[in-house]
C-alpha cells in the first residue's frame, strides 16, 4: 500500500471523506488523492515522493508558483511580530488602499477570510442596501457558477427556468432558497424576463464574469452588458464574483477586460497568496450600510489577519511588475496550443478543445469550448477522467474534475510548459489506444 493510500485510509477515519474540501477527494475522477508534502515553484511532491507539475496552484492563489522567497520572507517577518491581534493594523489599511487602486470600481472594501464569507457578506449587504436602503429579498445567480457554500447559494435551477431555486444540498430549508433565482449563464434574454417579473424585489445579480467552476466558460460581452444595464435600470446591485478571475485573468480582473463596472466585487485566492484573505467591496453608498456604520451586520475574528495580509501584499506587489500578465498569458496560451497540437497529433479522432484567459485555462473533450453549463455537460467526462489519470501517472497534476479550470503560475517557464505538452502527447496516445 502506498503512503498516499495509507494516509487516505487514515484520514477517512477522522475527517469526513478524508478531505477538508470535497473536490480534493478525487470522487469525480476516481482513485486515491495525493497527499502533498511540499511544493516549490511549479512543482509539488506527494507522500510517496513523486513530483508533479502542479496546474491547480491551490485553485488559483499560487500565481507566483510555490514558495516564492519574497512571499515566504514576508510571512516569516510578519509572524515574528505577532500572529493575530483582533485589532486594526496599518497593513490591512495598506491592502485595502492597494485593492481599491487596482480595482477602481470599488470605493471601499472589507477584508474577510474566505471567498464564501466574502460572497455571503456581499449578498447580505446587497439585500440590505438595495432599493435605496429599503432592502430587497431576491437574488439572481447562474447555473454553473459557484460563489461558495452559503445556504442561499446552494441552489439548483427551479423546475421552470424562471421559478425559484430548490436547495442543491441537504440541510438547506426551501425557505432559504425560495428567493434565489438560477438562470442560464450567457442568456441575456432570460435575465431580462426575470427582471420583467421581479424587478422591484431583485436585490442583486451575482456572476462569475469569467466562469471557472463549471470548467472555464467566458461570459459574452452582450451578457454582461445586459446585466449591467438591467441592474442600473432597476436599482439592483451587480456583484462580480472575481474570487477566481481577480488578479488571475488580468491585473484589474475580468471587469477590466470587459470594461464593465459592477456595483460590488468579491475577491479571494490570489489576494491572499495562499493564505486566508478575501474581500468584498463596492460603491460607498452601498458599503455605508455595513455595521458599524449601518444596519447590515458582518464580522470576523481573523479578518485582515496580519500574517495572511503580509502574504497577500507580497504577492500583489509582484503581480504588478510590468508585463506580468502578458508573460503569464503567453505561458498559458503556449500550454493550451501545445495540448491542442498534441491531441491532434496523437489522438486526432478524439474531440478536444481548449481555452485560456490570462493565467487560467480550460480543456474540454468536446469539439469546441462551451458557452453554457448545458454545453459543458455534453463534454466527454469519462475521456477527461482517463486523460487526468494518464497525466497524473506521468507527473502532471490537472484539476481532478472535468468541471474545474486549470491555473498556470509565473514559475511555469517554457521548459515546464513544453515538458507538460510532451507528456500530454504520450497521455493522448494512451487514451486513444482505448
Ligand atoms: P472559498 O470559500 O473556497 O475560499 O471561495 C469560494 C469561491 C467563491 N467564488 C468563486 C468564483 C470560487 O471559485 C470559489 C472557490 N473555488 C473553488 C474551486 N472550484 C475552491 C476549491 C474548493 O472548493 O476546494
Amino acid at each position: 500500500m502506498s503512503r498516499n493510500e495509507q494516509l487516505f485510509e487514515r484520514a477517512q477515519r477522522s475527517i469526513p471523506g478524508g478531505v477538508n474540501s470535497p473536490v480534493r477527494a478525487f470522487r469525480s475522477v476516481g482513485g486515491t488523492p495525493r497527499f502533498i508534502e511540499r511544493a516549490e515553484g511549479p512543482y509539488f511532491w506527494d507522500a510517496d515522493g513523486k513530483r508533479y507539475i502542479d496546474y491547480i496552484g491551490s485553485w488559483g492563489p499560487m500565481i507566483l508558483g510555490h514558495g516564492h522567497p519574497d512571499v515566504v520572507r514576508a510571512v516569516q517577518d510578519a509572524a515574528a511580530r505577532g500572529l493575530s491581534y483582533g485589532a486594526p493594523t496599518e497593513a490591512e489599511v495598506e491592502m485595502a488602499e492597494l485593492l481599491l487602486k487596482l480595482v477602481p470600481s470599488m470605493e471601499q472594501l472589507r477584508l474577510v477570510s474566505s471567498g464564501t464569507e466574502a460572497a455571503m457578506s456581499a449578498i447580505r449587504l446587497a439585500r440590505g442596501a438595495a432599493g435605496g436602503g429599503k432592502g430587497r429579498r431576491k437574488i439572481v445567480k447562474f447555473e454553473g457558477c459557484y460563489h461558495g457554500h452559503a445556504d442561499s447559494l446552494l441552489v439548483k435551477a427551479g423546475s421552470g427556468l424562471l421559478t425559484f431555486g430548490n436547495p442543491s444540498s441537504a440541510g438547506v430549508p426551501a425557505e432559504i432558497t425560495q428567493h434565489t433565482l438560477v438562470l442560464d449563464y450567457n442568456n441575456a434574454q432570460q435575465l431580462e424576463e426575470a427582471f420583467g417579473q421581479h424587478a422591484d424585489d431583485i436585490a442583486c445579480v451575482i456572476v462569475e464574469p469569467v466562469a471557472g467552476n463549471m470548467n472555464l466558460v467566458r461570459a459574452t460581452p452582450e451578457f454582461l452588458q445586459a446585466m449591467r444595464s438591467l441592474c442600473t435600470r432597476h436599482g439592483a446591485v451587480l456583484i462580480f464574483d472575481e474570487v477566481m478571475s481577480g488578479f488571475r485573468v488580468a491585473l484589474g480582473g475580468a471587469q477590466s477586460l470587459y470594461g464593465i463596472d459592477p456595483d460590488m466585487t468579491v475577491l479571494g485566492k490570489v489576494i491572499g497568496g495562499g493564505m486566508p484573505v478575501a474581500a468584498f467591496g463596492g460603491k460607498r453608498d452601498v458599503m455605508k450600510h455595513l455595521a458599524p456604520l449601518g444596519s447590515v451586520y458582518q464580522a470576523g475574528t481573523l479578518s485582515g489577519n496580519p500574517v495572511a495580509v503580509a502574504c497577500g501584499m507580497a504577492t500583489l506587489r509582484l503581480v504588478q511588475q510590468p508585463g506580468f500578465y502578458d508573460r503569464l498569458g503567453a505561458r498559458t496560451d503556449r500550454l493550451v496550443r501545445g495540448l491542442l497540437a498534441a491531441a491532434q497529433e496523437a489522438a486526432p479522432a478524439i474531440p478536444f478543445a481548449g481555452d485560456a484567459v490570462g493565467g487560467m485555462f480550460g480543456v474540454y473533450f468536446a469539439s469546441r469550448p462551451p458557452g453554457s453549463y448545458a454545453e459543458v455537460m455534453k463534454a466527454d467526462k469519462d475521456r477527461f477522467n482517463r486523460f487526468f489519470h494518464a497525466m497524473l501517472d506521468r507527473g502532471v497534476y490537472l484539476a481532478p474534475s472535468a468541471f474545474e479550470a486549470g491555473f498556470v503560475s509565473m514559475a511555469h517557464d517554457e521548459a515546464v510548459i513544453d515538458e507538460s505538452v510532451a507528456l500530454a502527447r504520450d497521455a493522448f496516445r494512451t487514451i486513444a489506444g482505448g
